[in-house]
């Protein structure tokens, strides 16, 4: 049997987790968000692959790579959210299933926080959930791909 694999991208920014702005964020650190994200995909019978860049094409020629093995994937876009049309069409072209990962709230934030370039194309949306919005959304993918 192939292996099923999720492809955890995290954005720009998001290695600083658990070092700054604990209030916003919590306290725990990229490598907690990756191995809680791993352990809710194993529990699922999905591995993961996990990506941090602060670079947009970094992150963009991974999610291309995604289409040759991998079955979804679970992303917080950081601040690309918010601006990142090229992120968007990353996505939508290889065409896997993704859930959108929020760590905070951002309706209760800035405005121009509220605005994403992806929630009407995520398979998948958590938001304001802290970091166990990771494993939230990998359980819900899991339960759409058979
Ligand atoms: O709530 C989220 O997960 C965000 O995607 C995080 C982004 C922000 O631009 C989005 O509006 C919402 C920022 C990630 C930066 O992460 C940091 C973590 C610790 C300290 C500083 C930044």
């Amino acid at each position: 049997m192939t292996t099923r694999r999720i492809l955890l991208v995290n954005g720009p920014n998001l290695n600083l987790l658990g070092s700054r702005e604990p209030e916003v964020y919590g306290t725990a650190t990229l490598a907690d968000v990756e191995r809680l994200t791993a352990d809710a995909a194993a529990a699922e019978g999905f591995a993961i692959r996990a990506i941090q860049s602060n670079h947009e094409g970094v992150l963009i020629d991974a999610i291309h790579a995604a289409r040759e093995d991998c079955t979804a994937i679970v992303i917080n876009p950081g601040g690309l959210t918010h601006t990142s049309v090229a992120l968007r069409d990353a996505l939508t072209g290889v065409a896997l299933p993704f859930a959108e990962v929020h760590i905070s709230d951002v309706y209760a934030r800035e405005e121009f926080r509220h605005h994403s370039y992806l929630d009407d194309v995520a398979t998948v949306r958590v938001v304001g959930e802290g970091v166990d919005g990771y494993a939230s959304a990998v359980r819900q993918l899991a339960a759409l791909i058979p």
